[in-house]
């Protein structure tokens, strides 16, 4: 795949590193967009910086955007940038609607004027099945999103279905269930609790605070679903597809795996129980059906959630500098 160019947008974050780190070793000319911080947030990418060429740019403001598509003039886009944390979006529901929905429509309409062909991938998200009646989800189950976030992505994912169908662009949605790795923000649940586990391994707290230990996830390991994204654009058509493991667990059970890993079995006394995590509206139960981009991208989730859970704990435990239980 050689001489293909990339951009991604939301590059410093879980999935945008993932995916660059793919892309780059597939010979892509890779440019991310990064917007302006006080403290640069270029962790997850510190492998491949030498490789990737940043651009400045932000979903709320168009001409930097228009202007990153111009002068990268990709073959692919990947939109990943988001405010993709559902719990802020209560409190910035207007931040989340700006950046996770209006800023798609901003990526399309720079990509519509500058780059007609380059195919674009849409992050979209499982959040948008939200209050679920039918189990397990796949590309036909109904959206009944249950948060700012959510909705913003619904709206994301139909902007995108609108580009294809009026201007004939290359625009395909990955309907991603949850995918964590060791570079998983702190505040998503997996993560938090792996580190919370490791802090309390190096003796730094005693107690982990968590809010609902009913809600259920299909949880996999990004770097898998990096690879789909990949494939995903390199479909000789655009489509929509969900991208899952296909199981679901509580977070209750993640708990006691992590707890376990780490060589905790009274996990009961470490956690507590605190409203504050609970959500205005919640979605309780989520399990997607992958079959179509098994049988038209050759894609499955390799990962398995145990397998998930130790590499999460392991990677924790490394930065406190425990070694493995
Ligand atoms: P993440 O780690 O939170 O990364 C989000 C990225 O977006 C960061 O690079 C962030 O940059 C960037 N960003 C935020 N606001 C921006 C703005 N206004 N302009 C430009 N960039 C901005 O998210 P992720 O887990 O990698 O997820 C990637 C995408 O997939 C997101 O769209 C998410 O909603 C979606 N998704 C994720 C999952 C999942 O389970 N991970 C599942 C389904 C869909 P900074 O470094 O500057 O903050
Ligand atoms: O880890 P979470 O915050 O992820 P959530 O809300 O499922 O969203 C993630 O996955 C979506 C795909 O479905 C993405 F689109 C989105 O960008 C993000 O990556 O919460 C998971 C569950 C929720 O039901 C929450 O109520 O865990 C429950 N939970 C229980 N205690 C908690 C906590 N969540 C967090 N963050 N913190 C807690 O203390």
């Amino acid at each position: 795949m050689a001489d293909r160019s990339a951009l991604i947008t939301g590059v410093t974050g879980q999935d945008g590193s993932y995916l660059a780190e793919l892309l780059v070793g597939l010979g892509y000319r890779v440019t991310g967009i990064v917007r302006r911080l006080s403290s640069p947030n270029l962790t997850n990418i510190s492998s491949v910086l030498s490789d990737v060429q940043l651009v400045d740019g932000d979903l709320m403001d168009q001409s930097s955007i228009s202007q990153a598509v111009k002068v990268s003039q990709p073959d692919e886009v990947y939109n990943l940038a988001a405010q993709s944390f559902v719990a802020t979006s209560f409190a910035q529901p207007v931040l989340t609607g700006e950046i996770t929905g209006l800023g798609t429509l901003r990526l399309l309409e720079a990509v519509r004027a500058n780059a007609p062909t380059a195919r674009v991938y849409q992050a979209s998200s499982s959040e948008m099945f939200g209050h679920v009646l039918t189990e397990p989800q796949d590309e036909q189950t109904p959206f009944h999103p249950r948060s700012p976030y959510g909705v913003a992505k619904v709206y994301s994912y139909w902007a995108s279905v609108n580009y294809r169908e009026a201007y004939s662009m290359y625009v395909a949605n990955g309907i991603l269930f949850n995918h964590e790795s060791p570079r998983r923000g702190l505040e998503f649940v997996t993560r938090k609790i792996t580190d919370g586990v490791a802090q309390i391994v190096a003796g730094k707290t005693k107690t982990l605070r968590l809010g609902n230990l009913d809600a259920r996830r299909d949880w996999g390991y990004a770097p898998d679903y990096a690879d789909l994204m990949h494939r995903t654009l390199a479909a000789p058509t655009p489509d929509d597809y969900v991208g899952a493991t296909g199981e679901s667990h509580s977070v209750r059970e993640f708990v006691e795996v992590a707890f376990h890993l780490a060589g905790i079995d009274d996990w009961e006394k470490h956690v507590i129980i605190d409203p504050q995590y609970n959500r205005p509206s919640e979605v309780f139960n989520l399990r997607g059906n992958a079959n179509k981009a098994k049988r038209t991208l050759g894609w499955e989730a390799k990962t398995r959630f145990a397998d998930l859970v130790r590499i999460m704990v392991e990677a924790d435990l490394q930065r406190y500098g425990i070694a493995s239980r």
